[in-house]
């Protein structure tokens, strides 16, 4: 008898949003514990030895990466698959995966958050599900968090330009690549689409549909306008109706 999966996450993360995605398209029933950016390293390093998340426990088994997590969900899990079974389609379907991780992801984020952050903005997203207490304390050492965050993540004028131009292209990738099906590999929902979307996420309001809260600043609704009208928008919005609510 398997114990319940536990995933332990940022709620507003977009990286976190493939792992939920997964469980949630292969309906495995499990418990979230949200963790906030700063107060989290001492649970993750406890649980994984380092800080990112997502990570999942499952049966004792840490699994950390949102891919990694993902192709755990497909092997114990094998119905309603997300990866393709036909060897081409599947290396391609990686192959997109593994340089989204590695260049959109971070680009997004970079992006977003040199234009975004601020206390407000940290408070609305990073603390979704905390108490007041938490919030309170969050806000008041935001100037100490968010000045690590800026030279972790070197958020420069820079920095953000290039990884804008980034962003912009992983949308006009979006908007010219799925096929005759609306999908990037194949003819039907794969982890090439989980991914591109939720790793665009950020860019858009996808609550509707089921994406996470986001803060409701001025700066990030000046963010979110800035892409909403991108045909790559359109397909996001699309897979986002089609396949995260149910
Ligand atoms: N390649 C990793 C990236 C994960 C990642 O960048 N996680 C971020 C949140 S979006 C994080 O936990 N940052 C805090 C830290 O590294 O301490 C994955 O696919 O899971």
């Amino acid at each position: 008898m398997h114990s319940k999966i536990e995933l332990f996450q940022f709620p507003g993360s977009h990286f976190n949003e493939k792992a939920r995605w997964g469980l949630d398209w292969k309906r495995v029933p499990h418990d979230r514990t949200s963790l906030m950016p700063g107060p989290h390293m001492r649970t993750m390093r406890k649980l994984t030895g380092a800080t990112e998340t997502p990570a999942i426990v499952d049966d004792g088994e840490v699994i950390t990466g949102s891919t990694a997590i993902l192709e755990h969900l497909e092997r114990r899990f094998p119905e309603s698959p997300l990866f393709p079974e036909v060897p081409a389609e599947r290396e391609r379907a990686l192959s997109i995966v593994r340089s989204w991780d590695a260049e959109v992801g971070p680009a997004v984020r970079l992006a977003k958050f040199f234009e975004v952050m601020e206390a407000a903005y940290a408070v609305g997203t990073f603390c979704q599900g905390q108490s007041a207490l938490a919030k309170g304390l969050y806000r008041a050492t935001f100037p100490v968090v968010g000045a690590i965050m800026k030279r972790q993540m070197a958020l420069t004028a820079e920095n953000a330009a290039a990884a804008r131009e980034t962003t912009r292209q992983a949308f006009e990738l979006v908007a010219k690549e799925p096929g005759a099906q609306g999908y990037l590999v194949g003819d039907r929902f794969t982890v090439a689409d989980l991914t591109c979307a939720s790793l665009l996420m950020p860019c858009l309001s996808l609550t509707e549909w089921g994406g996470p809260e986001d803060a409701d600043t001025e700066k990030n609704r000046a963010w979110l306008a800035r892409w909403h009208d991108h045909p790559g928008a359109d397909w996001v919005r699309e897979i986002y109706r089609r396949h995260r609510k149910a």
